[in-house]
């Protein structure tokens, strides 16, 4: 047994992952939403004529040198006008149903500050706005009644607070008004978890400035306190820094949180690279906007097959797909978006057995595409459909008599399995070839179940 080498006062507070029931239920969602929702959807990328490159949700930072105008009268002003007419959090949370989603993550509040939710701790939020309803627990219910978890998105950064700093505070004054904000972020996540019971989870975010970095006392403090208040509560990696300012993993390399919470925008390569932690993969549809951008033409847009694919990788490796949506200043899920979650939903209503609950199956990637298993049913998620038909796969030794049956999981029928007679190979490996019918046709990936026998 590894041993810690770094004696820490504020470092991981577990050592391996979790194992209770509500963690198990998280490893089993395989697909969740994301939700940007805020005032930045009101410009929508676009600041006095201009279109700005950077993710929408930043255009307060990105706009900043070249806007004139000043930032309490512009942009932090925008929530006077801010009344999402078309908001329905009920059909939000149908639509994300139907695209297979078992969970949802909401921004309570992104970096500008505005809060969602009616903060007893700043008017700057929802209620002064002319919508004045509570959105947090609107969406908390409205998914809750579908049957989806629900996480907070809760940004650390605060641009809007006086207390707020990214720089480590040095002289008194600085150090004073740094008291604050820290009083001001506990007093918030104390209110969300009391105000919205149901929710499984809180998702950290902005947690990278060197003033909270070096708060490792308080930041340790405050995660037990929000776990104690909250049983079961899921927080990934982002939250905190030891107190030699490591983030994710403490000095000694353990994980400080329930999930690697690293994995934005991009997928991690291998099994190797997660040394067996829990994980999701937080992915925007274009390459690089959270909040609602207008202008959709000027990036490539993944499509819904793309983050077919994406899912089947994360799963595969035992990881969570979050797919991003970045509702506009009226509330409406732009129709692109729309497109991509019903082109999910149609593959997840006829596939999802091969998702939920399913994990890494313990075999190299296939090259036809992706393995997932569940008991002894092996899932082949095929992309690559070979021209000759013939799917040839790998099955150690120690996998018992390998291939007892192979089917469609569309549909059912049966395919033909043969055991090949090139004999075991360096790895302990037997071949099985399955044969796809030749007048078997489809644009969309498809899945190959292959029954590995009660011997598995
Ligand atoms: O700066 C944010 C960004 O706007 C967005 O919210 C993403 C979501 O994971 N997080 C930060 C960048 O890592």
């Amino acid at each position: 047994l590894k041993t810690d080498t770094i004696p820490l006062k504020y470092g991981a507070h577990r050592t391996g992952n979790r194992t209770d029931a509500e963690m198990e239920r998280w490893r089993s969602y395989g697909l969740g939403q994301f939700i940007h929702w805020g005032v930045y959807a009101i410009p929508g990328g676009q600041w006095a004529g201009k279109t700005y490159g950077g993710a929408a949700e930043w255009i307060r930072s990105w706009s900043k040198a070249t806007a004139p105008e000043n930032w309490t009268n512009t942009y932090d002003n925008f929530y006077k006008q801010f009344n999402p007419t078309s908001f329905d959090a009920k059909a939000w949370a149908k639509q994300a149903k139907q695209m297979g989603a078992k969970y949802v993550i909401f921004t309570t509040k992104h970096h500008d500050g505005f809060c969602l939710w009616p903060s007893k701790y700043t008017d700057y939020t929802i209620k002064n706005s002319p919508y004045k309803k509570d959105i947090v627990k609107e969406v908390v219910d409205a998914y809750n009644a579908e049957g989806i978890d629900v996480y907070l998105y809760f940004s650390i950064i605060d641009w809007n607070h006086k207390g707020y700093r990214s720089a480590a505070p040095k002289t008194a004054e600085e150090i004073a008004s740094y008291e604050t904000f820290k009083k001001f972020t506990r007093n918030q996540l104390l209110e969300l978890l009391k105000n919205y019971p149901t929710v499984k989870g809180l998702w950290f975010d902005g947690s990278w400035d060197q003033a909270w970095i070096k708060e490792a006392a308080y930041t340790d403090e405050l995660e037990k306190e929000l776990r104690k208040v909250h049983p079961g509560l899921i927080i990934g990696s982002r939250f905190r820094a030891d107190e030699n300012g490591k983030r994710h993993f403490d000095s000694n390399g353990k994980m400080m949180g329930d999930y690697e919470q690293g994995w934005e925008r991009k997928l991690p390569a291998s099994i190797e690279v997660l040394k067996g932690r829990d994980w999701d993969c937080v992915m925007t549809i274009p390459p690089n906007q959270w909040g609602y951008n207008a202008d959709w033409k000027s990036s490539y847009i993944k499509t819904d097959d793309d983050l077919i694919q994406m899912l089947l990788h994360s799963v595969s490796l035992n990881g969570n797909l979050v797919i991003n949506f970045g509702p506009d200043g009226k509330g409406a899920i732009r129709p692109e978006e729309g497109a991509i979650a019903a082109g999910i939903g149609e593959w997840m209503q006829q596939n999802a057995e091969a998702i939920y609950g399913a994990k890494y199956a313990g075999l190299p990637k296939p090259e036809y595409g992706y393995y997932t298993l569940k008991g002894n049913q092996l899932y082949l998620t095929v992309f690559n459909r070979p021209v000759n038909n013939q799917l040839r796969l790998a099955i150690p030794q120690s996998y018992g008599k390998g291939i007892q049956k192979a089917y469609f999981l569309v549909g059912g029928q049966a395919l033909k399995i043969k055991k090949t007679n090139i004999g075991i190979d360096r790895d302990s490996n037997t071949y099985f070839d399955v044969t796809l019918p030749a007048d078997f046709k489809t644009e969309k990936p498809f899945v190959v179940v292959l029954d590995l026998g009660e011997s598995n």
